[in-house]
């Protein structure tokens, strides 16, 4: 007889829903790969329509075809990006939310209802290098607050930034300015202002003036406008059973004077209480949460878990300083039992699983001779979903 050993371990409990990002038809890593993987569910985007343009509903439908074609399915749209215009809540703000609600409807007509999105000023996540070789010859990304404050300071040359770093990160970022290569230099200003695959960089002048609009905002016209969105988008959610889950920034702490307000335990408190309707959720993202030293992920999970709609399930490893390396997923400074236990907890209670993704993962054997999307290269996310399964199914027991 034939024995299921995920159906026997598993004790008829529920099964988070594995899933994978794939950047769409361009990603070196095909939906073939997906599957043998082990992965079920995909998340993706359409990334060729500009930010703020409506997503039509033939576009969705043939990505939706291709995923399913392939025997997978579209679980979460990661992400449908917020534009600049509604975050700064600029003149154009109420026409780029009338195309976020079309692109909702759509979704929501073709059966895709869980979107992710986030609220980060100008950059999405940043990491100063994306190859960091780790003892064991694998390369991760990192988070180097030296070389953030160099290019604040000597590249960027943001006015008042001296005022933003500590005395001793000053001087260490002064030495480390004059060491630099002219090659590394332009490699650092690549890295920092490198956008999300298929997207376009920001240039440096365009990020100074974002900053200036930014200054002008500040945190608490940052969260208003937050709440403004979710409250103009509210209806659309609710009709078409959309959830919206919001990224934690990344780094989870302000950078190049940019304000920052889904940080901490309190800022994801703030968010669902002062939009306590059940479309507003939470992606946990516990990379993100992780590199910074005052969050305890599985006690926010334990506070916030119940909005929970999506997981990002990887690790970061700090040192003194508040620079950090993606570590393996397993290891580093998240505790990923505790978080995994905490998670396969709350999806018992739940109709429909909790998705998760292996989020980043090393490049590392062949892949370290290809080109690859940093931090989605397959060969260390199968690992780190193969991990993150393995400790799923141990928790669940026999
Ligand atoms: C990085 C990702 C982010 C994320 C967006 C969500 O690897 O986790 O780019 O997709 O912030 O809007």
């Amino acid at each position: 007889m034939k024995v299921n050993l995920v159906d026997c371990m598993s004790n008829n409990k529920k099964l988070l829903e594995q899933t994978w990002r794939w950047y769409g038809p361009d990603d070196p890593v095909s939906l073939d790969d997906v599957k043998q993987a082990g992965a079920t569910g995909i998340v993706t985007a359409l990334h060729h329509i500009p930010h703020g343009a409506p997503w039509p509903l033939e576009d969705i439908l043939e990505r939706k075809r291709i995923i399913e074609d392939a025997g997978l399915r579209w679980t979460v749209v990661e992400s449908v990006p917020v534009h600049e215009e509604i975050k700064t809540w600029g003149p154009l703000a109420n026409q780029y939310i009338e195309n976020y609600r079309t692109t909702l409807g759509n979704l929501s007509k073709c059966g895709i209802t869980t979107v992710c999105y986030n609220f980060m000023p100008v950059l999405d996540w940043t990491r100063t290098r994306l190859d960091l070789p780790m003892p064991n010859g694998a390369r991760a990304l990192y988070y180097d607050k030296v070389d953030l404050a160099v290019f604040d300071l000597f590249i960027l040359c943001r006015a008042g930034a001296e005022f933003d770093h500590t005395p001793e990160l000053l001087a260490k970022a002064e030495q480390r300015w004059e060491g630099l290569s002219e090659e590394e230099k332009i490699d650092l200003e690549r890295t920092i202002l490198m956008g999300i695959p298929g997207e376009e960089n920001i240039g440096l002048e365009a990020l100074r003036a974002s900053i200036d609009v930014y200054k002008a905002v500040g945190k608490e016209g940052l969260k208003t406008h937050l709440f403004k969105f979710l409250d103009a988008i509210a209806d659309v959610c609710e009709e078409g059973e959309i959830k919206m889950t919001v990224h934690p920034d990344d780094p989870p702490f302000p950078i190049l004077g940019l304000p920052r307000i889904i940080s901490t335990l309190e800022d994801l408190q703030e968010l669902i209480t002062k939009e306590p309707r059940v479309f507003n959720g939470i992606c946990f993202c516990t990379g993100s949460l992780g590199a910074g030293p005052q969050n305890d992920l599985p006690k926010i999970f334990e506070q916030v878990g119940h909005r929970v709609y999506f997981a990002h399930l990887r690790n970061v490893k700090r040192d003194e300083s508040g620079s950090f390396y993606e570590a393996d997923h397993l290891d580093g400074d998240v505790n990923m039992y505790r978080v995994m236990s905490s998670i396969v907890t709350e999806n018992q209670r739940r109709d429909q699983p909790i998705p998760f993704r292996p989020d980043h993962g090393h490049q590392m054997l062949d892949d370290l001779n290809k080109t690859t999307n940093p931090g989605y290269s397959a060969i260390g996310r199968l690992r780190g979903l193969a991990e993150l399964r393995g400790l799923e199914l141990g928790i669940l027991g026999a």
